[in-house]
């Protein structure tokens, strides 16, 4: 059996629905993100796995991506088992897992390995679930042969420049600085600006506006992934503050951003 497909069966019998590889290179490596020092020295493949998150609309005050077990724990368990499994069979090699707190482009790197096409909005879009799937993959330093593939676009529809409420998404690009999404994570006080957008976004944490806005997203599959689909809480509270800070993918900005965004939500 060649490598690459020894290596692609590691990663799908760790329970990762998803998945695909490319040629790594220097140019993917996002500046300045502290992670960087892990990557393992003469990287060569990266392998890539998408882990879909969608589990139904069942929202309150929660983007969609947060209702659900924290996915740099459940992404990151499933990575490591595989690299587990890669390390038996490749003893000479590095396997470095990596899941959103990447230097990895990772977008960039799910288009290179062919998984889907890249949206208006900036995210990943896959034929069987939208663009509601998270990415993750490992770098290591065996040349796994991957061919990469041409970017493909999507169709330009424009209804995600048209629904994002800031013009964070127009068509000249993103600018993250006014995204919804950035400022429920942003740490202080915010301006008068993005606290009212805040309370007509009506979130605590992200924004699915250009998300839900794309045709791609219009009935995606829900996830295979038991432990998301076991675990949603689609209202975070004063009261299970505590408890969903332990395993939600807003844990890591810490409580006191959350809590002054339930506040403004409050204050409505
Ligand atoms: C910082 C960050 C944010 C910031 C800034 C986002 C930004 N676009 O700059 C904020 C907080 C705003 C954010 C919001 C969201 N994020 Co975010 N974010 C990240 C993070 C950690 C880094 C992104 C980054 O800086 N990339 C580097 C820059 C250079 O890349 P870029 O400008 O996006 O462009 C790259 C690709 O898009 C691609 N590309 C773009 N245009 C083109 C054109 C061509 C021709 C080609 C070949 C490639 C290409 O290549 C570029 C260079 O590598 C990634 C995880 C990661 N490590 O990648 C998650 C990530 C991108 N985010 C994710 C998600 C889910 C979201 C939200 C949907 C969450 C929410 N519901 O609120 C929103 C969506 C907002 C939006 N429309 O972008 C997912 C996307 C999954 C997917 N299916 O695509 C990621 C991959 C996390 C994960 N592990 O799953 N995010």
């Amino acid at each position: 059996m060649p490598q690459k497909k020894m290596a692609l069966d590691c990663l799908l019998q760790s329970g990762i629905p998803v998945c695909g590889g490319c040629r790594f290179e220097e140019k993917l490596i996002i500046p300045g993100v502290r992670s960087a020092s892990r990557l393992p020295q003469n990287a060569k493949s990266v392998l890539v796995g998408l882990f879909p998150y969608y589990v139904g609309a069942k929202k309150a005050n929660l983007s969609l991506y947060s209702v659900i077990a924290d996915y740099h724990d459940v992404a990151g368990r499933m990575l490591d088992t595989a690299c587990e499994k890669l390390k038996e069979l490749f003893p000479q090699h590095s396997f470095v897992p990596f899941v959103d707190a990447s230097p990895i482009a990772e977008v960039a790197v799910a288009l290179k390995s062919g998984l889907g096409k890249l949206g208006r909005n900036g995210q990943l879009i896959t034929e069987k679930y939208g663009s509601m799937t998270f990415i993750g993959e490992i770098v290591t330093d065996l040349d796994l042969g991957f061919d990469d593939c041409e970017t493909e676009q999507c169709e330009n529809c424009g209804k995600c420049i048209a629904a994002c409420p800031t013009g964070a998404l127009s068509e000249s690009g993103f600018c993250k600085d006014i995204c919804r999404s950035h400022f429920s994570q942003k740490k202080g006080e915010l301006t008068e600006w993005e606290t009212n957008q805040l309370k007509s976004g009506g979130l605590a944490w992200g924004c699915d506006i250009c998300t839900l806005a794309c045709p791609h997203n219009a009935s995606p599959e829900i996830t295979p992934i038991t432990e998301f689909t076991a675990d949603i809480q689609p209202e975070l509270t004063e009261k299970n503050i505590e408890i969903l800070m332990k395993n939600r993918a807003f844990a890591w900005r810490g409580e006191k951003v959350l809590r002054r965004n339930l506040s403004i939500l409050k204050d409505k």
